[in-house]
């Protein structure tokens, strides 16, 4: 994989992927078992679940939030709310060991004070991937997007500002966090279907987390 060069390239271990957008190569591998037991008491609180397209379409990712706010999706569309639609209650809180890490990883990749008020959690398995899209349902499109990879490893399809612009594709591995901000923030993008195989820590799956600054 090639990375280009910009000019606001950051200190060692943060990548430029993009105007706005770094990776952080490994970032999170140390402790991705303390961040997969978290997500494990997140999901006993709020299962993973497949919300509905506005459509009435089951989507094929599986997804959980913790947080202040929860990112839903059902018949009635996209949004964000402070209420689990499955359990009635409050979305768990955001455990501290995830947030930190967001945190962390913002303020690396040039975004300080990166305070996330929601986490959307996606669960993949083979075959399962996510069509090209926008994330723009947030209040706050100055803050950034921070993106935590766990599991088995997933292509990530980058496109540009409109829909019909060409997607690089990059290879998203475990541990791999990526913060997307600035001029990147409202590119389209999307995961192309998981391929078969499995993850030491978690069998045939891939969990990513995206931090936001929703409400
Ligand atoms: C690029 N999730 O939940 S995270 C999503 O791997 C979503 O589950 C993907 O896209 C996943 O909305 C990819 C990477 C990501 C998130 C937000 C972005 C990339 C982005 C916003 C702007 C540009
Ligand atoms: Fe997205």
């Amino acid at each position: 994989m090639t990375f280009e060069l910009f000019s606001d390239g950051g200190e060692a271990g943060v990548l430029a992927l993009a105007p706005g957008a770094r990776i952080l190569p490994a970032w999170a591998q140390s402790g991705a078992e303390s961040l997969l037991a978290a997500v494990a008491t997140v999901a006993a609180c709020a299962p993973f679940r497949q919300m509905r397209t506005p459509g009435g379409r089951a989507m094929a990712v599986a997804m959980t939030n913790c947080g202040p706010l929860g990112w839903i999706s059902d018949e009635a569309g996209y949004r964000y709310g402070a209420t689990d639609p499955l359990t009635g209650r409050p979305w768990p809180a955001m455990p501290g060991v995830l947030s930190a890490l967001a945190e962390g990883a913002a303020r690396a990749a040039g975004y300080p004070g990166f305070v996330p008020d929601a986490c959307l959690v996606n669960r993949y398995l083979p075959g399962v991937g996510l069509s090209r899209h926008q994330d723009r349902d947030e209040r706050d499109l100055a803050a950034p997007i921070v993106s935590v990879s766990l599991g088995l490893p997933a292509i990530f399809l980058f496109g540009g500002l409109r829909r019909a612009d060409s997607c690089r594709r990059y290879r998203l591995g475990h541990g791999d966090v990526v913060v997307w901000g600035g001029p990147s923030r409202l590119c389209f993008h999307g995961v192309a279907p998981l391929a078969p195989g499995s993850h030491p820590l978690l069998g045939p799956e891939r969990i990513n987390l995206t931090f936001r600054r929703a409400g």
